[in-house]
């Protein structure tokens, strides 16, 4: 029988360290995940004892070297993480995109030492949650517009502004803030749980990535201090390095909850008899399921050689949203799908699939749109950008 999880032998180009690190974080989400995660959803309610644990299984800034509290991996590793946190659910790999590409990167990338001692040990150890507040009300594809903005105050910076769609705002400790200065600069700010005019009011009624905590970050008059400014980056491209970080996580997460898809589909079909047959001997769901794995198997190719050039410091951004769109449509398609597979069955939180298929209607949407990665190929071909 051929390898159905790996039909064009991708293991083969793996360590024995990643295929470990793999297996450790697939049997947690097995053990951890899989039997509660349908729950959290159906109560709308973030399942906060993932941080932890995922502090403990290195799943939180990954590529953080053990100085400051990482485990130092490549990114292969990180990307088979993301792949085993989002068989389990979006949710889970959304919490640990944020914590590790997008809070601990920057500070790791531009802090000042004191910065790093302060926050990445905790982080990676769940210790403490972040958030990421790039988006804005008025402003969400379009980041460079962003309103808010800081004053200095001479001992401290004043902001005020406000940011929306914030995973792990509620419950977050610390934020990466993007925000203007005096000359239209962006910068980032660590703002800190406990600043007085800080406050995270909670998105609710969402029907997707209903395991997640989704918020705003509202800064009325914060007084931020000075040492909580990052000082080595000025300008959008801040922000935008941390995302290209999110979004590779992202390419490979997708795969996991594709996979995750099509084997209960693959299982139901088997066992499911119409007609006095499996299902699984009717043509329509062999199709269904040969496009899902040829489209799997084409999303574990590009993953795995993005991030050989991750690791060798070649991939370009532009390679990176290539991936991202990619594989989440490939996802999300596959959910589809294998929603149709199960008929009514399809509906409930019994199987997977339908939380799987809205949650990737959030995946699709941030860290840039399905069309807004489209419009960056676009313009990596003709060099003219189209955004605007
Ligand atoms: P543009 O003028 O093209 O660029 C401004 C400056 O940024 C540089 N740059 C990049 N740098 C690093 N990486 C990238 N990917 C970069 N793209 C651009 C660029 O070189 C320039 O630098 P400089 O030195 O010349 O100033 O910018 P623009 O205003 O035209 O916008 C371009 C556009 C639309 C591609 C970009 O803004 C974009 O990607 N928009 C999408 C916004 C987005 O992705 N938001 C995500 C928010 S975070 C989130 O969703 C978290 S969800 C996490 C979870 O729960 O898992
Ligand atoms: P808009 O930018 O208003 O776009 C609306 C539509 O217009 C889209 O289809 C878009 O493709 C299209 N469009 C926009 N501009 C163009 C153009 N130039 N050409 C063609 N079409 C265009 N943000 C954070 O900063 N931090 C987070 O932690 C975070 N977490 C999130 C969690 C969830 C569950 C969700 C749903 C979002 C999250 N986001 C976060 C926000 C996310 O990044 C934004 O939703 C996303 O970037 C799109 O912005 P928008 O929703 O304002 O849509």
């Amino acid at each position: 029988m051929a390898n159905l999880e790996d039909y064009f032998g991708v293991d083969e180009f793996l360590t024995d360290e990643h295929k470990l690190i793999r297996q450790a974080v697939r049997e947690w989400v097995d053990r951890r995940i899989k039997p509660t995660i349908d729950d959290y959803c159906q109560k709308h309610e973030f399942p906060d004892f993932v941080i932890k644990e995922m502090g403990e299984l290195g799943a939180l800034g990954p590529f953080i070297p053990q100085k400051y509290g990482g485990p130092g991996l490549d990114y292969i590793s990180y990307g088979l993480i993301m792949q085993e946190l989002e068989r389990g659910d979006s949710a889970i790999r959304s919490a640990a995109s944020v914590t590790g590409s997008l809070v601990m990167y920057p500070i790791y990338l531009w802090g000042t030492e004191a910065q790093k001692m302060k926050f990445l040990p905790q982080l990676a150890k769940g210790e403490i949650i972040g958030a990421y507040g790039l988006t804005e009300p008025n402003h969400g594809s379009d980041p460079g517009s962003m309103e808010t903005h800081f004053e200095d105050k001479g001992s401290y910076y004043l902001l005020n502004g406000a940011k929306m769609w914030i995973t792990n705002a509620p419950v977050c400790d610390v934020a990466v803030v993007w925000a203007k200065n005096e000359n239209g600069k962006v910068k980032g700010l660590i703002v800190e749980r406990g600043m007085d005019g800080f406050t995270t009011p909670e998105t609710f009624k969402k029907w997707s990535l209903r395991a997640s905590a989704t918020g705003e970050l509202v800064f009325d008059n914060v007084k931020v201090p000075k040492e909580n400014l990052l000082p080595d980056i000025e300008g959008l491209k801040g922000p935008l390095t941390c995302l290209n970080s999110a979004r590779y996580g992202i390419a490979w997460g997708a795969i996991g909850a594709a996979q995750d898809c099509f084997d209960t589909a693959r299982q139901y079909t088997l066992e499911r008899k119409q007609f006095n047959k499996p299902i699984a001997s009717f043509q329509l769901q062999q199709k269904k399921l040969a496009e899902m794995l040829t489209e799997i198997t084409k999303a574990q190719l590009l993953a795995w050689r993005m991030g050989t050039l991750r690791d060798a410091d070649k991939v370009t951004p532009a390679q990176i949203s290539m991936v991202k769109r990619n594989n989440v449509e490939m996802a999300l398609r596959i959910a589809r799908d294998a929603r149709q597979m199960l008929g009514a069955m399809g509906i409930v939180g019994d199987y997977p699939i339908m939380r799987h298929m809205m949650n990737l209607e959030s995946v699709i949407t941030y860290e840039g749109t399905h069309d807004i990665h489209l419009l960056i190929t676009g313009m990596d071909i003709v060099d003219i950008p189209a955004f605007k």
